[in-house]
Protein backbone atom coordinates (compact mmCIF):
# COMPACT_ATOMS: atom_id res chain seq x y z
CA UNK A 1 0.00 0.00 0.00
CA UNK A 2 1.25 3.17 -0.48
CA UNK A 3 2.99 5.63 1.69
CA UNK A 4 2.42 9.37 1.47
CA UNK A 5 5.14 11.83 2.68
CA UNK A 6 4.56 15.64 2.50
CA UNK A 7 7.86 17.95 1.33
CA UNK A 8 9.31 19.50 4.83
CA UNK A 9 11.58 21.73 6.22
CA UNK A 10 11.94 19.00 9.29
CA UNK A 11 14.25 16.52 9.81
CA UNK A 12 12.68 13.17 11.73
CA UNK A 13 15.19 14.45 14.77
CA UNK A 14 12.69 17.68 15.23
CA UNK A 15 10.01 15.38 16.53
CA UNK A 16 11.86 12.82 19.07
CA UNK A 17 11.86 13.39 22.33
CA UNK A 18 13.98 11.91 25.72
CA UNK A 19 14.81 8.24 25.59
CA UNK A 20 12.32 6.59 27.19
CA UNK A 21 12.72 5.34 30.59
CA UNK A 22 9.74 2.53 30.14
CA UNK A 23 10.86 -0.83 30.03
CA UNK A 24 12.15 -2.38 26.70
CA UNK A 25 9.89 -4.15 24.95
CA UNK A 26 6.79 -2.42 26.11
CA UNK A 27 4.05 -1.53 23.70
CA UNK A 28 4.63 2.27 24.59
CA UNK A 29 7.72 2.82 23.51
CA UNK A 30 6.27 1.44 19.73
CA UNK A 31 3.58 4.09 19.91
CA UNK A 32 5.82 7.05 20.55
CA UNK A 33 7.71 6.08 17.44
CA UNK A 34 4.98 5.75 15.56
CA UNK A 35 3.65 9.30 16.38
CA UNK A 36 7.11 10.26 15.52
CA UNK A 37 7.17 9.23 12.18
CA UNK A 38 3.48 10.18 11.58
CA UNK A 39 4.22 14.09 12.05
CA UNK A 40 7.03 13.52 10.46
CA UNK A 41 5.86 12.34 7.40
CA UNK A 42 3.24 15.04 7.87
CA UNK A 43 5.64 17.79 7.97
CA UNK A 44 3.92 19.27 11.24
CA UNK A 45 5.56 22.26 12.64
CA UNK A 46 5.93 20.40 16.36
CA UNK A 47 5.66 24.26 18.10
CA UNK A 48 2.08 23.66 16.73
CA UNK A 49 1.24 20.92 18.60
CA UNK A 50 0.47 20.43 22.33
CA UNK A 51 0.73 17.09 23.69
CA UNK A 52 -1.59 16.26 26.56
CA UNK A 53 -1.77 13.01 29.24
CA UNK A 54 -2.48 12.52 33.07
CA UNK A 55 -0.36 9.27 35.10
CA UNK A 56 0.50 5.95 34.26
CA UNK A 57 3.34 4.75 31.91
CA UNK A 58 1.35 5.63 29.11
CA UNK A 59 1.23 9.15 30.33
CA UNK A 60 4.65 9.47 30.96
CA UNK A 61 5.11 8.54 27.32
CA UNK A 62 4.90 12.11 25.95
CA UNK A 63 8.11 12.81 26.94
CA UNK A 64 9.87 10.20 24.28
CA UNK A 65 8.24 12.23 21.53
CA UNK A 66 8.05 15.55 19.84
CA UNK A 67 10.51 17.65 22.26
CA UNK A 68 10.20 21.06 20.53
CA UNK A 69 5.91 20.79 21.38
CA UNK A 70 4.45 22.04 24.29
CA UNK A 71 3.42 19.69 26.60
CA UNK A 72 1.28 19.26 30.45
CA UNK A 73 1.24 16.10 32.15
CA UNK A 74 -1.87 16.72 34.71
CA UNK A 75 -3.32 14.68 37.50
CA UNK A 76 -4.52 10.91 37.11
CA UNK A 77 -7.68 10.64 35.05
CA UNK A 78 -7.73 14.43 34.19
CA UNK A 79 -6.19 14.61 30.79
CA UNK A 80 -9.78 15.18 29.25
CA UNK A 81 -10.38 18.27 30.85
CA UNK A 82 -7.07 19.78 30.51
CA UNK A 83 -6.83 19.10 26.82
CA UNK A 84 -10.45 20.82 26.44
CA UNK A 85 -9.97 23.88 28.36
CA UNK A 86 -6.29 24.22 26.31
CA UNK A 87 -7.68 23.85 22.78
CA UNK A 88 -10.38 26.44 23.35
CA UNK A 89 -7.94 28.52 24.72
CA UNK A 90 -5.69 28.14 21.74
CA UNK A 91 -7.25 26.93 18.80
CA UNK A 92 -4.24 27.33 16.00
CA UNK A 93 -2.62 24.42 17.97
CA UNK A 94 -3.04 20.45 17.28
CA UNK A 95 -3.69 18.19 20.30
CA UNK A 96 -2.53 15.33 21.17
CA UNK A 97 -3.15 13.42 24.12
CA UNK A 98 -1.82 10.10 25.49
CA UNK A 99 -3.82 8.29 28.23
CA UNK A 100 -3.55 4.86 30.01
CA UNK A 101 -6.67 2.29 30.11
CA UNK A 102 -6.42 3.16 33.59
CA UNK A 103 -6.28 6.72 33.06
CA UNK A 104 -9.08 7.03 30.94
CA UNK A 105 -11.46 3.65 31.27
CA UNK A 106 -11.25 4.34 35.45
CA UNK A 107 -10.71 7.25 36.80
CA UNK A 108 -11.05 9.53 33.92
CA UNK A 109 -14.23 8.11 32.31
CA UNK A 110 -16.79 11.15 32.98
CA UNK A 111 -14.27 13.33 31.54
CA UNK A 112 -13.23 11.17 28.51
CA UNK A 113 -16.92 11.06 27.34
CA UNK A 114 -17.51 14.83 28.07
CA UNK A 115 -15.19 15.47 25.91
CA UNK A 116 -16.17 12.88 23.48
CA UNK A 117 -19.42 14.24 22.78
CA UNK A 118 -18.14 17.82 22.41
CA UNK A 119 -16.05 17.18 19.43
CA UNK A 120 -13.18 18.60 20.53
CA UNK A 121 -10.51 18.48 17.33
CA UNK A 122 -8.04 16.50 19.19
CA UNK A 123 -5.91 12.67 18.66
CA UNK A 124 -6.82 11.02 21.86
CA UNK A 125 -4.48 7.90 21.88
CA UNK A 126 -5.66 4.79 24.51
CA UNK A 127 -2.22 3.13 25.12
CA UNK A 128 -4.75 -0.21 26.41
CA UNK A 129 -2.93 -2.54 28.48
CA UNK A 130 -5.25 -3.98 30.54
CA UNK A 131 -3.50 -3.03 33.52
CA UNK A 132 -2.34 -0.32 35.90
CA UNK A 133 1.29 -0.40 34.77
CA UNK A 134 2.71 2.41 36.76
CA UNK A 135 1.60 0.86 40.40
CA UNK A 136 2.66 -2.45 39.79
CA UNK A 137 -0.15 -4.61 37.77
CA UNK A 138 -3.46 -4.28 39.06
CA UNK A 139 -6.56 -4.90 37.41
CA UNK A 140 -7.56 -2.08 34.59
CA UNK A 141 -11.22 -1.65 33.70
CA UNK A 142 -10.28 -2.79 30.57
CA UNK A 143 -9.28 -6.63 31.70
CA UNK A 144 -10.75 -8.95 30.70
CA UNK A 145 -13.26 -11.26 33.01
CA UNK A 146 -10.89 -14.58 34.42
CA UNK A 147 -7.75 -12.91 33.75
CA UNK A 148 -5.13 -14.70 36.38
CA UNK A 149 -2.09 -12.74 37.31
CA UNK A 150 0.23 -13.39 39.75
CA UNK A 151 -0.48 -10.65 42.60
CA UNK A 152 -3.87 -9.95 41.61
CA UNK A 153 -5.96 -12.90 41.40
CA UNK A 154 -8.45 -13.49 38.97
CA UNK A 155 -10.19 -10.56 37.81
CA UNK A 156 -13.87 -11.17 38.54
CA UNK A 157 -15.70 -8.37 36.13
CA UNK A 158 -16.38 -8.01 32.71
CA UNK A 159 -14.09 -5.59 30.94
CA UNK A 160 -15.09 -1.90 29.65
CA UNK A 161 -14.79 -1.44 25.69
CA UNK A 162 -13.32 2.06 25.03
CA UNK A 163 -13.66 2.02 21.08
CA UNK A 164 -17.47 1.65 22.15
CA UNK A 165 -17.51 4.09 24.84
CA UNK A 166 -16.03 6.26 22.43
CA UNK A 167 -19.21 5.26 19.65
CA UNK A 168 -22.20 5.65 22.02
CA UNK A 169 -20.71 8.78 23.37
CA UNK A 170 -20.98 9.95 19.89
CA UNK A 171 -17.19 10.03 18.71
CA UNK A 172 -16.70 11.44 15.47
CA UNK A 173 -13.87 8.75 14.84
CA UNK A 174 -12.78 6.25 16.41
CA UNK A 175 -10.26 3.52 15.91
CA UNK A 176 -8.99 0.13 17.14
CA UNK A 177 -4.88 -1.01 16.91
CA UNK A 178 -2.64 -2.90 18.24
CA UNK A 179 1.41 -1.60 18.99
CA UNK A 180 2.69 -4.91 16.77
CA UNK A 181 1.29 -3.16 13.92
CA UNK A 182 3.37 0.07 13.82
CA UNK A 183 2.24 0.51 9.80
CA UNK A 184 -1.48 0.89 10.86
CA UNK A 185 -0.79 2.92 13.87
CA UNK A 186 0.75 5.46 11.69
CA UNK A 187 -1.62 5.55 9.42
CA UNK A 188 -4.43 5.76 11.42
CA UNK A 189 -2.45 8.79 13.83
CA UNK A 190 -2.09 10.76 10.41
CA UNK A 191 -5.88 10.59 9.52
CA UNK A 192 -6.62 11.62 13.10
CA UNK A 193 -4.39 14.60 13.37
CA UNK A 194 -6.30 15.77 9.89
CA UNK A 195 -9.88 14.92 11.49
CA UNK A 196 -12.08 18.19 12.36
CA UNK A 197 -13.22 16.25 16.12
CA UNK A 198 -12.40 14.41 18.34
CA UNK A 199 -10.09 11.17 17.15
CA UNK A 200 -10.13 8.46 19.43
CA UNK A 201 -7.66 5.49 18.94
CA UNK A 202 -7.56 2.50 21.21
CA UNK A 203 -4.25 1.16 20.78
CA UNK A 204 -3.35 -2.28 22.58
CA UNK A 205 -0.40 -2.32 23.84
CA UNK A 206 0.97 -4.54 25.93
CA UNK A 207 2.66 -4.16 29.76
CA UNK A 208 5.56 -6.77 29.22
CA UNK A 209 6.17 -6.83 32.93
CA UNK A 210 3.15 -7.35 34.23
CA UNK A 211 0.36 -8.45 31.49
CA UNK A 212 1.48 -10.64 28.66
CA UNK A 213 0.77 -13.98 29.62
CA UNK A 214 0.96 -16.20 26.35
CA UNK A 215 -2.69 -16.19 25.20
CA UNK A 216 -4.09 -13.10 27.61
CA UNK A 217 -5.84 -10.40 25.90
CA UNK A 218 -4.06 -7.33 25.84
CA UNK A 219 -0.71 -9.47 25.18
CA UNK A 220 2.10 -9.51 22.16
CA UNK A 221 0.77 -13.06 21.14
CA UNK A 222 -3.12 -12.71 21.61
CA UNK A 223 -2.70 -9.37 19.16
CA UNK A 224 -0.10 -11.11 16.61
CA UNK A 225 -2.46 -14.34 16.48
CA UNK A 226 -6.08 -12.70 16.92
CA UNK A 227 -5.16 -9.14 14.68
CA UNK A 228 -8.02 -9.15 12.36
CA UNK A 229 -7.48 -5.95 10.14
CA UNK A 230 -10.93 -4.73 8.75
CA UNK A 231 -8.78 -3.03 5.77
CA UNK A 232 -5.10 -1.85 4.70
CA UNK A 233 -5.80 2.00 5.45
CA UNK A 234 -3.79 4.60 3.88
CA UNK A 235 -3.45 8.67 4.52
CA UNK A 236 -2.90 10.31 1.71
CA UNK A 237 -2.51 14.50 2.29
CA UNK A 238 -4.28 17.20 0.24
CA UNK A 239 -2.26 18.16 -3.01
CA UNK A 240 -0.89 14.27 -3.66
CA UNK A 241 -1.51 12.83 -6.41
CA UNK A 242 -3.84 10.11 -5.84
CA UNK A 243 -3.21 6.85 -8.01
CA UNK A 244 -6.37 5.31 -7.35
CA UNK A 245 -6.09 3.50 -10.86
CA UNK A 246 -3.46 1.79 -8.77
CA UNK A 247 -6.12 -0.17 -6.97
CA UNK A 248 -8.98 -2.43 -8.20
CA UNK A 249 -12.61 -1.00 -9.37
CA UNK A 250 -14.33 -1.41 -5.97
CA UNK A 251 -11.08 -2.63 -4.13
CA UNK A 252 -10.86 0.71 -1.89
CA UNK A 253 -13.14 3.13 -0.21
CA UNK A 254 -12.03 6.78 -0.20
CA UNK A 255 -13.25 8.87 2.77
CA UNK A 256 -12.78 12.51 2.46
CA UNK A 257 -11.94 14.85 5.47
CA UNK A 258 -11.91 18.35 6.29
CA UNK A 259 -9.19 19.44 5.29
CA UNK A 260 -8.90 17.70 1.94
CA UNK A 261 -6.91 15.01 2.52
CA UNK A 262 -8.01 11.40 1.65
CA UNK A 263 -8.14 8.36 3.92
CA UNK A 264 -8.09 5.00 1.67
CA UNK A 265 -9.59 1.91 2.55
CA UNK A 266 -8.06 -1.09 0.96
CA UNK A 267 -10.79 -4.10 1.18
CA UNK A 268 -9.34 -6.81 2.90
CA UNK A 269 -12.06 -9.97 3.46
CA UNK A 270 -14.78 -7.90 4.02
CA UNK A 271 -16.16 -4.94 2.51
CA UNK A 272 -16.47 -2.60 6.13
CA UNK A 273 -17.74 0.67 5.64
CA UNK A 274 -16.65 3.35 8.51
CA UNK A 275 -19.42 5.52 7.78
CA UNK A 276 -22.14 3.36 9.25
CA UNK A 277 -22.30 3.54 13.31
CA UNK A 278 -24.19 0.81 13.65
CA UNK A 279 -21.94 -1.48 11.65
CA UNK A 280 -19.24 0.00 14.12
CA UNK A 281 -21.07 -1.08 17.26
CA UNK A 282 -21.77 -4.47 15.51
CA UNK A 283 -18.72 -5.68 14.94
CA UNK A 284 -17.31 -4.80 18.15
CA UNK A 285 -19.64 -6.62 19.51
CA UNK A 286 -18.94 -10.06 17.46
CA UNK A 287 -15.22 -8.96 18.38
CA UNK A 288 -16.36 -9.22 21.79
CA UNK A 289 -17.82 -12.39 21.68
CA UNK A 290 -15.97 -14.24 19.85
CA UNK A 291 -12.28 -13.27 21.47
CA UNK A 292 -11.09 -11.28 18.07
CA UNK A 293 -9.15 -8.42 18.10
CA UNK A 294 -10.71 -6.03 15.49
CA UNK A 295 -8.48 -3.26 14.09
CA UNK A 296 -8.69 -0.21 11.30
CA UNK A 297 -10.72 2.50 11.08
CA UNK A 298 -14.58 1.42 12.90
CA UNK A 299 -15.64 4.81 12.48
CA UNK A 300 -16.02 8.14 10.80
CA UNK A 301 -17.92 11.13 10.30
CA UNK A 302 -15.93 14.10 8.96
CA UNK A 303 -19.33 16.56 8.84
CA UNK A 304 -20.19 16.85 12.50
CA UNK A 305 -19.15 20.77 13.46
CA UNK A 306 -16.49 20.04 16.19
CA UNK A 307 -16.57 22.42 19.57
CA UNK A 308 -14.56 25.24 17.30
CA UNK A 309 -17.14 25.42 15.04
CA UNK A 310 -19.60 25.49 17.21
CA UNK A 311 -18.65 28.51 18.83
CA UNK A 312 -17.45 29.86 16.69
CA UNK A 313 -13.82 30.43 17.99
CA UNK A 314 -11.43 32.90 16.42
CA UNK A 315 -8.21 31.59 14.68
CA UNK A 316 -6.39 33.53 16.75
CA UNK A 317 -5.51 32.21 20.55
CA UNK A 318 -7.41 33.84 23.23
CA UNK A 319 -4.42 34.56 24.69
CA UNK A 320 -2.27 35.99 22.35
CA UNK A 321 -5.35 38.65 22.09
CA UNK A 322 -4.79 42.68 23.16
CA UNK A 323 -6.82 44.37 25.80
CA UNK A 324 -8.67 46.08 23.24
CA UNK A 325 -9.99 42.88 21.54
CA UNK A 326 -10.63 40.94 24.61
CA UNK A 327 -12.55 44.15 26.28
CA UNK A 328 -14.28 45.29 23.49
CA UNK A 329 -16.22 47.95 25.81
CA UNK A 330 -19.64 48.42 26.87
CA UNK A 331 -21.36 48.67 22.99
CA UNK A 332 -20.53 45.48 22.24
CA UNK A 333 -21.47 43.82 25.01
CA UNK A 334 -24.94 45.73 24.27
CA UNK A 335 -24.86 44.03 21.21
CA UNK A 336 -24.31 40.66 22.68
CA UNK A 337 -26.92 40.75 25.39
CA UNK A 338 -29.81 42.23 22.62
CA UNK A 339 -29.09 39.08 20.80
CA UNK A 340 -29.90 37.07 23.82
CA UNK A 341 -32.82 38.73 24.37
C1 LIG B 1 -5.92 10.42 41.93
C2 LIG B 1 -4.95 9.28 41.77
N1 LIG B 1 -5.36 8.03 42.03
C3 LIG B 1 -4.50 7.00 41.88
C4 LIG B 1 -3.22 7.22 41.48
C5 LIG B 1 -2.26 6.06 41.35
N2 LIG B 1 -2.04 5.68 39.98
C6 LIG B 1 -1.00 6.19 39.28
S1 LIG B 1 -0.92 5.60 37.72
C7 LIG B 1 -2.29 4.64 37.98
C8 LIG B 1 -2.84 3.74 36.91
C9 LIG B 1 -2.10 3.77 35.63
O1 LIG B 1 -2.68 2.85 34.75
P1 LIG B 1 -2.90 3.22 33.22
O2 LIG B 1 -3.58 4.50 33.07
O3 LIG B 1 -3.57 2.03 32.60
O4 LIG B 1 -1.43 3.41 32.67
P2 LIG B 1 -0.25 2.35 32.41
O5 LIG B 1 0.71 2.57 33.54
O6 LIG B 1 -0.83 0.99 32.42
O7 LIG B 1 0.29 2.73 31.09
C10 LIG B 1 -2.78 4.79 39.26
C11 LIG B 1 -3.97 4.08 39.80
C12 LIG B 1 -2.83 8.56 41.21
N3 LIG B 1 -1.60 8.86 40.76
N4 LIG B 1 -3.71 9.56 41.37
S1 LIG C 1 5.41 -1.62 33.66
FE1 LIG C 1 4.34 -2.30 31.81
S2 LIG C 1 3.33 -0.45 31.03
FE2 LIG C 1 4.90 0.21 32.45
S3 LIG C 1 6.73 0.59 31.20
FE3 LIG C 1 6.85 -1.53 31.95
S4 LIG C 1 5.94 -2.74 30.31
FE4 LIG C 1 5.29 -0.63 29.97
MG1 LIG D 1 -2.70 0.48 31.59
Amino acid sequence: MMEAKVESKYAKNDYRGLPSTLCQGCGHNSISSQIISACFELGIQPEKVVKFSGIGCSSKSPTYFLNRSFGFNGLHGRMAPLALGTLFADTSLKGIGVSGDGDTASIGMGGFKHLVRRNMPMVYIVENNGVYGLTKGQFSATAEKGLMLKKQGTNPYLPVDIAMEALVSNATFVARSFAGDPRQVKELIKAALSHNGIAVIDIISPCVTFNNQEGTLHSYTWGKDREAPLHEISFIPPRDEIMVEDFEEGSVREVTMHDGSLVLLKKLENDYDPTDRWQALRILEDAQRNNWLITGLLYINPEIPSLIDTYDLPQQPLNRMSQEQLRPGSSVLDEINAMMQ
